[in-house]
This record gives C-alpha cells, structure tokens and sequence, in this order.
C-alpha cells in the first residue's frame, strides 16, 4: 500500500511495480479495526485491474516485518504506526533554515534503532551552513550520512541512488528540511510539492500533508512523510531509549545495578568527563537525560 486519502488506499501489485499500475481500495469490514498503513503488504479481492473507478477491497494485511511508530508525546504510551515494513530510516536534517535540531536527530535515532531500521543521516542545505558540527557530533556512532546542497552534485545523487538502490527507505524529518526535494531529484516524475520556507520564522509550512511511497527506478522503494514537529518515544521502554546511545554503552556499564541515569550515582557523568573530546559526549548524554526525563514527565525538550 502506497498512499491514503480519506480511505482510499493506494496500492501497487507485486511483481508489477515497474509498470507503475495502481489500484485503488477501500478496507473490507473483515479487517475490523486493524490499521492499514504506508508499506503494508495486503491482499486484494472485487475488481483489482486498476481500471479508471473500480475499487477493490483490502481483505488482509500481512504480517509486518517493521513498524516506524510515534506517541503523540513522551508520556503517551499510544502509539501511532506511521509506516510498516521499511529497512532504512533517512533522518533529513537542514544544516540552516530551519537550523539542525539535534535532539530531535537523537529522537529518530532511538525510534531507527528501535524499529530495527538502519539509520542513514541525509544533511541538507550545505550551500548554506558547515556540516562540521553535526558530523562531529554523529560520527562517534557509525551512523552513515550524506551531505547535500544546492545545486545537488551528479556524485552526491550518485551516492543516495545507492544508498538507496533495492530497500525501503522512509524519509522524516522537521518541515522545510528538503526531503521532497530529494525525492524529486530521485524521481523527477513524483512531482512532490516542495515548499518554501519563511525567512522570518525559518519555518517551513507543511507542504507535503501525507505519506507517500514511490518506487525509485533502480529498484526499492522511498517514503515521504510530512514534516514533524515532535517525535514521541512514550512506547519505548527506558532500557530500549538507553540502547538507542551505544556511544555512551560503555560508560552505562559502569552504573550501579538499576541506574535511572537520571541521579546523582549515576557514572556517566564521570565516564563522560573522561572521554569526551569537544564536548560531543556531552551533548549525548544531556540529549539521553532529557528524553529519560521527558519520558517520566519532568521535563520537555
Ligand atoms: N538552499 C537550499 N535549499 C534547499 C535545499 N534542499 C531543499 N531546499 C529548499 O527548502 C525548502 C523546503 O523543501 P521541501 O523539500 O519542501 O521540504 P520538506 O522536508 O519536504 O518539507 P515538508 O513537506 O513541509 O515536511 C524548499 O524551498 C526547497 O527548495 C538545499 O540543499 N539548499
Ligand atoms: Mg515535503
Ligand atoms: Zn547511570
């Protein structure tokens, strides 16, 4: 299933994406009240030719090999499904306008690690600030990136063809950051609504308002989702929000049974202080404290 409009779902039949025919479906009443989201794979019975005004029906959804989920805030264990069966996760950051928001990075990443989707770093708008920062910050933890700009380099479009050659990639990230825009340098036939950002407030309007699945012509699949202001993490547990920083694992060995990293026992400051240098540790473990605390309700980020 590709698209969702006022339950009219999208879907593109197996075996037959490259002729790009869609079919258009409503749910069928056996589904109850299961969701059907971006990326499911579902069965379809009545008319599925496709034809201009038939309408078939989605009877079932298969089991789904990953979720991307949200709560609408930290202290909120509903959760949302926002796409089922993706691999990677493309966290699209502007490196200006809007400025990089790297808590909000820090939330992807937990919500990547998590769902089990390989975390991919896609740096946007370097014609107008450094990377430097950002990259210094994140290369401590693995994650692959990218870094784009305008005009988009043949080698940087290169390098995200194949990033994304043959998988399910989702792109999220804060409204204006340009993910419509790499979807459109990808396909230029998608014809996604790219938006313009205020000057005043640096904030993007929501252009793009729902999830869309488009397949890239070497094969795969890439998501577009709206901008997002928020990302909650209340559905995950604080074990698995801790996991999420692997580049502070070692100093989370060195807490005492039960840590809440959150008090005054806690070792990471003392393990942080020994092995940070320029103070990207620090930014981790004062990201990892915010959202621990934003999770039991004491705080906002
Ligand atoms: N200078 C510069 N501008 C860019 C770049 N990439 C995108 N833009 C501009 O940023 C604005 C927002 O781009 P979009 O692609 O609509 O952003 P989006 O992330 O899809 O936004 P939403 O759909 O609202 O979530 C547009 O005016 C783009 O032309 C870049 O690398 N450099
Ligand atoms: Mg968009
Ligand atoms: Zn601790």
């Amino acid at each position: 299933m590709s698209a969702v409009d006022r339950g009219r779902y999208t879907c593109v039949v197996q075996g037959r994406e490259a002729a790009g025919q869609e079919i258009t479906a409503m749910r069928a009443r056996e589904l109850g009240r299961k969701s059907v989201v971006v990326g499911d794979m579902v069965s379809l019975v009545g008319d599925a030719s496709g034809d201009q005004g038939t309408l078939a029906r989605i009877v079932r959804v298969a089991p789904r090999r990953s979720v991307l989920r949200r709560s609408a805030d930290d202290t909120d264990p509903v959760e949302r499904v926002i796409v089922a069966n993706a691999e990677q996760l493309g966290i699209v950051t502007a490196l200006a306008d809007p400025p990089p928001r790297p808590r909000l990075i820090d939330r992807f990443l937990v919500a990547a690690y998590d769902a089990g989707l390989a975390p991919l770093l896609l740096l946007t708008k370097a014609d107008l600030a450094s990377p430097d920062d950002i990259l210094a910050a994140y290369n401590p933890l693995g994650v692959r990136y990218l870094v784009t700009g305008r005009p988009l380099a043949e080698a940087s479009l290169d390098e995200l063809r194949a990033l994304l050659a043959g998988r399910i990639s989702v792109l999220v990230g804060h409204s204006g950051v340009g993910k419509s825009t790499l979807v459109n340098a990808l396909i230029p036939e998608a014809g996604r609504a790219v938006g313009t950002v205020s000057a005043v407030t640096g904030r993007g309007r929501h252009t793009s308002s729902s999830v869309v699945a488009l397949r890239l012509p070497g094969g795969g699949w890439i998501i577009d989702t709206p901008g997002l202001r928020s990302f909650g993490l209340g559905h995950i547990s604080a074990d698995r929000v801790v996991q999420a920083f692997p580049d502070l694992a070692e100093g989370v060995a060195a807490c005492p049974p039960g840590c809440t990293h959150l008090e005054a026992d806690c070792a990471l400051d003392a393990w942080v202080g020994e092995h940070d240098q320029g103070g990207a540790l620090a930014a981790r473990l004062d990201s990892l404290r915010r959202l621990l605390r934003s999770r039991e309700g004491r705080d906002d980020t």
